[in-house]
């Protein structure tokens, strides 16, 4: 085998995820071996989800593959580190030449390259690993050509130039799933939810600028597969997996109407409707936007507001108005598709009374699912950017994320704790009461939710 493809993500040692079981495949990295498949190149795909570290170290060792190459994000990232060390230090792995690739590449690319990486992919990665693959194997060539990489040479970091954007998305393959146990992701979706999910990505790029969403890998652009070609991925989907359901993982589902239109007229001519869910953002939604959606299989969509406050959403430059997030999650609601959004907590500049706003938005907005995290910086970002000189905890690079960075914001980091708490439960509150169904459900998150507050006042 000359070369591996792998990443470091065990479902064995996440916790959380445990609790939540619902995994997906790594899909960029079937995208680069379904292009080097389509190269001649052949390539296998060591999927770590369902696997320890140990069964990941004892295929390398017997592949001895010429060249290891590994996806980092900001939580594998420290697995990376701690995989790199092992294949460069052990000769029985037969150091292989270690390539990585992925959103967390692309800002930090001296740090990786001293753990001992020995080439990086940024961003977009199917052309630059074909070209870097077939350097590595010729023995050198001139890397400095190859656009889209990071090495060292001589201690000094070297960037080439960056790798132009693939322009037409028609001329990728389909992710080559078959390189993964794809039963696995069904069977456990299955045992745990009683029904299967798998992703498909119809889109590279996103043309908005949130100051705290990673960019690093697609850019600020807008490029899409063509509506009959996602249509036909469905349909075989369909014939060889029978997925339950699909997550478009796509950064804004409806940015285009041209495109859902096209989308909706294909997935019915070539009966290829799956029930889906998808990101998208209120004020690219309309009626007719969520008539063709819910009419191409859509049951769920994900619309993000971060905020119920307006000073928040403008200091994120989000461009949104909350009423329009309001609005669309209340229509789309109406017309049974379930609805889910997205809430972060801490922003710089944000105070009590903006926490109080997203309480309102949300017992008003009445989405069926959403999630709450505390804003944290990841670099490269304009957020990261902004708060650079306020950071007030900087852990090492090689043992940490950057979930871990904290800044100084407007209260304790203990007082976002409580205000999540105080979030969830005062939403779940109004939502039970509502209901008026349940008097102990009801008095217990009123109880959770006046200590949460109790508690976000004595850490303030
Ligand atoms: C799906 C998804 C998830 C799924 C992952 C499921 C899975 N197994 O893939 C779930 C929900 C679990 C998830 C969780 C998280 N995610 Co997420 N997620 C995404 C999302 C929406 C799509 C990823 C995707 O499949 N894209 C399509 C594929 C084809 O693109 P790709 O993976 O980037 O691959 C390309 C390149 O990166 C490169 N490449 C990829 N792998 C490799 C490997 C090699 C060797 C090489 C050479 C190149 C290469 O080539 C590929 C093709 O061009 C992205 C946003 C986005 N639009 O990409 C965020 C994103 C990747 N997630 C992000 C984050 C922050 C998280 C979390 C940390 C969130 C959290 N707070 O917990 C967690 C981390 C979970 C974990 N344990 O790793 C950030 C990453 C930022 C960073 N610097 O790492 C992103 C970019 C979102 C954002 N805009 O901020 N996520
Ligand atoms: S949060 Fe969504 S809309 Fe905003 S830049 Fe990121 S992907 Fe685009």
């Amino acid at each position: 085998m000359s070369i591996l493809l792998t990443h470091t993500y065990y479902i064995y040692e996440d916790v959380k995820e445990q609790s939540i079981m619902k995994p997906y495949a790594p899909l960029g990295l079937l995208y680069i071996s379904a292009y080097l498949n389509e190269h001649n190149i052949e390539n296998c795909v060591f999927d770590s989800t369902f696997y320890s570290r140990e069964k990941q170290l004892n295929t390398i060792k017997e592949q001895q593959p010429k060249v290891v190459a590994i996806y980092a994000n900001l939580m594998t990232k420290i697995n990376v580190i701690t995989l790199i060390k092992i294949l460069k230090s052990d000769q029985q792995y037969g150091f292989p030449k270690i390539i990585l690739g992925g959103p967390d590449i692309t800002y930090n690319c001296e740090n990786y390259l001293k753990t001992g990486a020995d080439f990086l992919i940024i961003g977009e990665g199917e052309q630059t690993a074909l070209e870097l693959y077939n350097a590595i194997m010729n023995d050198g060539g001139d890397y400095k050509d190859i656009a889209g990489i990071a090495y060292l040479d001589d201690k000094k970091l070297i960037k080439t130039s960056p790798r132009l954007k693939m322009k037409d998305l028609s001329e990728l393959p389909l992710p080559n799933r078959s390189a993964i146990p794809v039963e696995k992701y069904l069977q456990t979706w299955k045992n745990n939810h009683g029904m299967s999910s798998m992703t498909v990505s119809t889109q590279r790029g996103c043309p908005y600028t949130c100051k705290w969403c990673s960019t690093a890998v697609y850019g600020q652009s807008y490029r899409r597969r063509p509506a009959d070609m996602v249509a036909n991925e469905l349909k075989q989907l369909k014939a060889t997996y029978k997925p339950d359901s699909i997550w478009f993982v796509d950064d804004v589902f409806t940015v285009s109407h041209k495109w859902i239109k096209q989308f909706h007229k294909e997935v019915i001519e070539q009966e290829a409707i799956i029930p889906f869910e998808c990101i998208t953002r209120a004020e690219r939604l309309n009626d007719k936007v969520l008539k063709l959606l819910k009419e191409a299989g859509c049951y769920r969509i994900w619309i993000g507001a971060e905020s119920g406050s307006q000073k928040i959403i403008d200091a994120m430059d989000r461009r949104v108005d909350v009423d329009v997030v309001k609005t669309a999650i209340q229509k789309t609601n109406n017309l049974g598709i379930e609805t889910g959004t997205f809430i972060m907590l801490g922003y710089p500049g944000e105070d009590e009374n903006d926490i109080k706003q997203t309480i309102t938005y949300l017992k008003a907005a009445n989405p069926t699912h959403f999630t709450i995290t505390v804003a944290y910086p990841i670099k490269g970002t304009s957020l990261y950017n902004e708060i650079e000189d306020k950071i007030t905890v900087h852990p090492n690079w090689e043992t940490s994320t950057d979930r871990d960075i904290d800044f100084a914001r407007t209260y304790s980091r203990k007082f976002y704790d409580y205000a999540v708490r105080k979030v969830v439960n005062e939403v779940n509150y109004h939502k039970e009461k509502q209901e008026g169904k349940n008097f102990k459900k009801i008095m217990r998150y009123k109880l959770k939710s006046t200590l949460a507050g109790t508690l976000m006042k004595l850490s303030r």
